[in-house]
């Protein structure tokens, strides 16, 4: 009786229902969540197929569809993995076993940093999902997946209108054995600033609840102290926190001494006291160099006593040599991509490093047959994502000028493309290294990366110098976050920021130079969430929409808008995601466990006076009709 009352309701029967509609009417919007799923999609894929998704305009379109295909498993259950460790035993005990092995072990990034530096971060949950039971079967080996955490969280939310912990809580399922791996931006949490600690807190207990079993813990100026809040955490979780250095400059290079390899190691030494069971090694840009891996690995595996665990990109074309130094050295584990998804601002290439090191100490134990098979589905993956490619088609040297971390690189040549700079790429690279530069020489890496890209464009777009934006004289709009770094608002970077430029930029305001944290009144909990259960008609509001809240307020407000108006559109394919679908197509969904809708569109009518057009569809045989507006 409820669906006929809301399927009855003249807003609803003319479909010009917004979300306001929700907010007038929340007795309704009760009952609508069963009242029709199948409309809701039916709508979107009406209004994709008219309309397209605003994310793959002007974008290459990809070829020939194939559907990538299924992954065949080895055994009939998974072979017990570093999961079952971590479950009997615990954090340490993961530590202590690392710290054993002869063997390299590995992490594979393809579902977090594999295509957050290849693909925008846009790859949708669906197709990690498909592959992730083979992922337990056949590769049991693994240290851990890593497919949770940095740009996927807000992404998720904001682009692909999906929900990041329901991705998270489908991988743990289908992994039991292994352990799933994030990165968190310590008290940036998955954002871009930091958080009040009862916030992080509450994040990193929420994740550590949902499914992450590694905690990749840093910070963007490698400040420890604006560390422990997260670190602790992640402890209190019983989950393994691996403190991480962030690695800049050149440990090789006497006039890069600010980071020498004494920084490192008290850098390293710091961490272990604060808690971690595992010392991270982050190179977001991809500027260790092989000779230089080989004495910092070294120096840490002596002077700190915690299992290393290395992570690298691949722009200079450079890094395989970088982990085989590494490996060498002793390091314990490292971090690359399947085959597919590797090489360029990504991660090296995990087959060919399992090739390199077969039959050798440090013979990873990993199936190459199996890496090929999941390697070939993920190339079909791939290509269906041509809309996000963007596109380094060689290895690029420059990346030791600039310094720019690998999931960053294509962004900000995007940012610059949008901007009009796109011809002026070598300028703004350059001026990235001046502003670098000017600011002390900095960690680079999200969000302070963030900040320095923004100066940057900044500055080749006004045609400004860095003589000019350091003259006390010459007037410079800095923007809003360069502001809020040098307010000490990120926290404080080896040395402080140089007194010029920062007195400069907060034209005579004082900086703080103490945790931002320590001065953040904690959040409410209880109180956010009545206000937005209210705010969205009642809805009720769970600890993992808290949290997705939390950090990005008006990101997830409209995510839960749309989601109002389309349903979950998780489960469609990433095709028909992106591109709708076309007259004589036919798919079947799967819209919840057991229930399948066949889907056929029949034909797109003309578009009517007011703008709005009918798309035929036989939705399991019956026909449908849907309006939607034409936006062309
Ligand atoms: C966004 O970029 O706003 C998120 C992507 C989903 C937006 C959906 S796609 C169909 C419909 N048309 C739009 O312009 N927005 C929604
Ligand atoms: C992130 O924070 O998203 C990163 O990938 C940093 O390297
Ligand atoms: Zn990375």
């Amino acid at each position: 009786a409820f669906v006929e009352n809301l399927l009855q309701h003249p807003t609803f029967l003319d479909n010009s229902y917004t979300t306001k509609f929700i907010d007038t009417t929340p007795e309704l919007f009760t009952f609508k969540k069963r009242r029709d799923r199948a409309t809701k999609i039916l709508t979107y894929i009406a209004d994709i197929s008219v309309n397209g998704h605003p994310e793959t305009a002007n974008r290459p379109l990809p070829g020939e569809f194939k559907p990538p295909h299924l992954v065949g498993f080895r055994d009939a259950a998974p072979a017990p993995g570093t999961r079952n460790l971590l479950e009997a035993e615990g954090p340490q005990a993961v530590a202590d076993w690392m710290l054993k092995q002869e063997r390299l072990l590995l992490t594979d990034t393809t579902m977090r940093d594999g295509h957050q530096s290849l693909l925008a971060t846009r790859m949708r949950s669906i197709d990690m999902i498909n592959v992730a039971e083979a992922y337990a079967h056949n590769l049991p080996e693994l240290f851990s997946v890593e497919c949770w955490g940095g740009a996927t969280f807000d992404v998720a939310y904001r682009f692909l209108q999906e929900c990041p912990w329901q991705r998270l809580r489908d991988l743990r399922k289908r992994m039991p054995n292994l352990m799933t791996q994030m990165l968190l931006r310590a008290s940036n949490g998955v954002g871009y600033t930091n958080y009040p600690d009862n916030v992080v807190q509450k994040f990193v207990a929420q994740a550590a609840e949902t499914g992450v079993d590694v905690f990749r813990v840093f910070d963007s100026l490698n400040w420890v102290e604006n560390m422990r809040v997260a670190m602790d955490a992640v402890v209190e979780a019983g989950k393994v926190c691996e403190g991480t250095i962030c690695y800049t400059g050149d440990i090789m290079d006497p006039d890069r001494a600010k980071y020498d390899l004494k920084y490192y190691v008290d850098m390293g030494k710091d961490l272990r006291d604060a808690g971690a069971h595992v010392l991270g090694l982050k190179d977001m840009a991809g500027l260790l160099k092989p000779e230089a891996a080989r004495v910092l690995v070294k120096a840490l595996k002596e002077e700190i006593g915690l299992p290393i665990h290395f992570h690298t990109h691949d722009t200079s074309g450079i890094s395989a040599a970088t982990i085989l130094a590494a490996a060498q050295a002793g390091v314990d584990a490292v971090d690359a991509a399947m085959d597919a998804f590797s090489g360029g601002t990504s991660q090296p290439c995990l087959g060919s490093i399992v090739e390199a090191l077969h039959h050798t100490g440090r013979d990873t134990g990993l199936d190459i047959e199996a890496i090929r098979d999941i390697s070939d589905y993920w190339e079909r993956v791939r290509a269906q994502y041509a809309a996000f490619e963007s596109g380094l088609p060689a290895p690029a040297s420059e990346v030791y000028l600039h310094e720019m971390p690998g999931g960053q690189f294509t962004n900000l040549k995007a940012q610059a493309r949008s901007l009009g700079l796109e011809e002026r790429w070598p300028e703004v690279a350059k001026t990235y290294a001046e502003v670098n530069q000017m600011f002390g020489d900095i960690v680079k890496v999200t969000p302070s990366s963030k900040v320095v890209g923004d100066m940057a464009l900044m500055m080749v777009s006004q045609n400004l110098t860095r003589a000019q934006v350091e003259d006390p004289d010459t007037d410079v709009a800095f923007p809003d976050s360069v502001v809020d770094m040098m307010r000490g608002n990120l926290g404080q970077p080896p040395g402080g920021f140089p007194d010029g430029i920062q007195s400069k930029v907060l034209k005579g305001e004082t900086p703080m130079v103490t945790r931002p944290g320590a001065h953040m009144e904690p959040v409410d909990l209880e109180k956010v969430r009545a206000d937005l259960s209210a705010e969205l008609g009642g809805f009720e509001v769970d600890d993992e929409d808290l949290c997705g809240y939390l950090m990005y307020p008006k990101v997830f407000l409209d995510y839960m808008g749309r989601h109002r108006d389309y349903g979950p559109v998780r489960t469609l394919p990433t095709p028909v995601f992106f591109y709708g679908m076309v007259p004589g197509q036919q798919i079947s969904l799967e819209i919840d466990p057991g229930k399948t809708l066949e889907i056929r569109l029949q034909a797109v009518g003309e578009t009517n006076e007011e703008g709005q057009v009918r798309v035929f569809f036989e939705l399991n045989g019956q026909p449908r009709t849907i309006r939607v507006p034409n936006r062309t």
